[in-house]
């Protein structure tokens, strides 16, 4: 028996060591929110309880040179794990899943931004592994240990203890975590980054067995549940037909948020533009709008607004579900006549678009190869937004009429980088350069706008088409919350301002219209596909989605958000909690029943979260089960 005077083995101190790191990267690179000393806590153990759990399986390696090889190793990758989550988190805001992985080619595309999101002080985060490195290679005879089966045991029977001890406070602290997820922040915050990808692997596997399986009988359930919870009306709405045989023109708006809309930056106004759109007697400008998108941002709110489905919780579904049957926009429209493309000046495989394009049976799609793109013409994620719309113009007049397209912009993308020429308003001045720079970046995209109405007046396309715009998804995460405190002018962000945060514009411009208004209903990116439908004057009775016409009288009266959160005319729900939407207080869970009204305002607000989630996960159903391939919409 070698090294008896070992105090000790070397799996625990490679656990202490990588459970302090761990631990310190949560609480001071991540941007984990801690509510009280129990989350604390939770967050302190967990990341030696997963050091533990896995480093103690060297101990069943009888060589000892295999443990020292096994502790080194797994050192490495796990350090690599806590890195690559976290250059993923100052990007996205949120920890990778595995679909995330599968996705080399957005990675790899993320170029100029990636730069900027690994730190010098990065390479601290494989320190713990070099020790052990250097120790076990130099001390190998010193500290290897061969174990009885007295140790190896403890070394297991610790490891399930420690897991159970913190799985057991984690489900007391945030009871159905495992069934409901909530998000991936509580499940990091709970069980640690290691357990959370197990979790998500189980979770993944768990979808791609449901594919196998489905056969269609989860349909009529279903579709119940639309007839009775969405197609609420059989009335059409005003504008039914309003824009019939119209060219429809998308414009996806990358980035642009709606507190833009009508706000000033340095006494400045940020969109001149848009504000006198929104003014127009032929638009439309919905400001009570919301995206919905989750980890696929634009390709999600493509997905949205082509199916009406819901986006997936984790993973980009134009990645993970690109080969699924859909019934979509374009498809529809063909069936009318029109021909459908989308014109996107980058890579055509990025967000496996190409892919994915495909299956929403798009015509053509008109990426980066169609552009002339060069030094002078291109900024940060590529071409900028102006010579895109300049470029594009020729596309559009040529194209067969009707048309459906959608151009997606790029210039207004983090980390919102403009060449001088190009900016046309100063940066705001806070603690967030990204935030800062927003306002110029929002401004140029506000003027390439403005030049593409001018474009395609000249063109003579104008005259025949509608123009929707909307904003993508959120550029400004709450990792900005401080700088945008204050620009909001606000003491904090709370939880109801996060929520509404998450508002984009829409703007839908019908030329010669004359009845254009601001129009507060309550939208969002789901409501976009039967809107526009009704806008062209076409029946789509028998299909499936989630989504309202925007100018029904009767519509749901609720917009789910991705992650489970929704917002209703009279509450806001985010992680689990019911707010006053007028008043943004909390709603009393023990508040007595009115002896006069049946529902405490808790109990209809969380009515309203039962359908939410339920609807949710009808929309997964679909995904999940590839169940579009089992209806035949030509017979309905
Ligand atoms: C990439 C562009 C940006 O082609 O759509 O994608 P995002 O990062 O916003 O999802
Ligand atoms: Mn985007």
């Amino acid at each position: 028996m070698r090294n008896k005077q070992a105090r000790i083995p070397l799996y625990i101190l490679t656990s202490l060591l990588f459970g302090l790191k761990t631990y310190i990267v949560y609480r001071f690179m991540f941007n984990i929110e801690l509510d009280n000393s129990m989350q604390e806590f939770i967050l302190f153990i967990n990341p030696f309880v997963s050091a533990f759990l896995i480093f103690a399986i060297s101990v069943w390696f009888s060589k000892p040179s295999r443990q020292m090889k096994y502790l080194r190793y797994t050192a490495f990758i796990m350090s690599f794990v806590v890195f690559a989550n976290l250059v993923f988190y100052r990007q996205f805001t949120d920890f990778i899943t595995i679909p995330q992985l599968f996705m080399g080619s957005n990675m790899a595309d993320l170029g100029s931004s990636i730069l900027t999101l690994i730190k010098p002080y990065d390479i601290l985060l494989f320190a713990d592994a070099a020790l052990i490195w250097y120790l076990s290679k130099k001390h190998e005879n010193a500290i290897s240990v061969n174990y009885l089966k007295r140790g190896k045991v403890f070394a297991l029977a610790m490891s399930l203890l420690l897991l159970a001890g913190n799985f057991f406070l984690a489900e007391m602290e945030r009871p159905q975590l495992f069934t409901r997820a909530f998000d991936r922040e509580y499940l990091v915050k709970n069980i640690g980054i290691f357990n959370y990808h197990v979790y998500d692997l189980v979770v993944h596997s768990k979808a791609e067995s449901q594919r196998v399986f489905a056969d269609g009988n989860e349909l009529p359930e279903i579709e119940q549940y639309i007839d009775e919870n969405v197609k609420l009306s059989d009335e059409k709405s005003e504008l039914f037909g309003a824009a019939k045989g119209k060219n429809v023109i998308f414009v996806n708006a990358e980035s642009v948020q709606n507190f833009v809309i009508g706000n000033e930056v340095n006494g400045e106004e940020i969109t001149p533009f848009l504000n006198s759109l929104a003014e127009d007697e032929d638009t439309y400008y919905f400001d009570n709008f919301y995206e919905q998108t989750g980890q696929g941002k634009t390709s999600d709110s493509e997905f949205l607004v082509e199916n009406s489905l819901y986006p997936l919780s984790r993973g980009a579904v134009f990645f993970t579900h690109g080969g699924n049957e859909y019934h979509a926009m374009p498809e529809i429209l063909k069936e009318e006549g029109y021909f459908s493309s989308v014109l996107h000046a980058n890579n055509k495989s990025f967000w496996n678009r190409d892919g994915m394009y495909q299956s929403l049976m798009i015509d053509h799609f008109y990426s980066e190869d169609a552009y002339e793109i060069n030094e002078e013409n291109s900024v940060g994620w590529g071409l900028k937004d102006k010579p895109f719309f300049e470029q594009s113009i020729k596309y559009l007049e040529s194209m067969e009429q009707p048309f459906y397209s959608k151009l997606i912009t790029l210039t207004n993308h983090f980390p919102f980088q403009l060449d001088e020429e190009d900016k046309s308003i100063e940066p705001y001045d806070s603690n967030s350069n990204t935030l800062n720079n927003y306002f110029p970046a929002v401004r140029y995209a506000d003027e390439a706008l403005e030049e593409f109405f001018a474009h395609l007046k000249e063109s003579g396309v104008y005259e025949n088409s509608i123009i929707v715009i909307m904003g993508d998804h959120i550029g400004i995460s709450a990792n900005h919350n401080k700088a945008m405190s204050m620009y909001l002018d606000k003491e904090e962000i709370t939880p109801v301002d996060q929520v509404e945060l998450q508002k984009v514009p829409l703007f839908i411009h019908i030329p010669g219209h004359g009845k254009g208004e601001v129009n507060s209903t309550l939208g969002g990116q789901i409501d976009l596909k039967p809107t526009i439908l009704s806008l062209l004057g076409i029946e789509n009775e028998s299909d499936l989605y989630f989504g309202n016409d925007l100018f029904a009288n009767e519509r749901k009266g609720y917009i789910a958000l991705r992650n489970g959160d929704f917002v209703s005319d009279d509450y806001i729900s985010t992680a689990g909690l019911c707010y006053d939407i007028e008043t943004g207080e909390l709603l009393d869970s023990d508040e007595e029943t009115d002896e006069n009204t049946a529902q405490t305002a808790n109990s209809a607000c969380n009515a309203i979260q039962d359908k939410v989630d339920l609807e949710l996960g009808y929309s997964d159903d679909l995904i999940y089960g590839d169940l579009f391939r089992f209806i035949n919409f030509d017979n309905k």
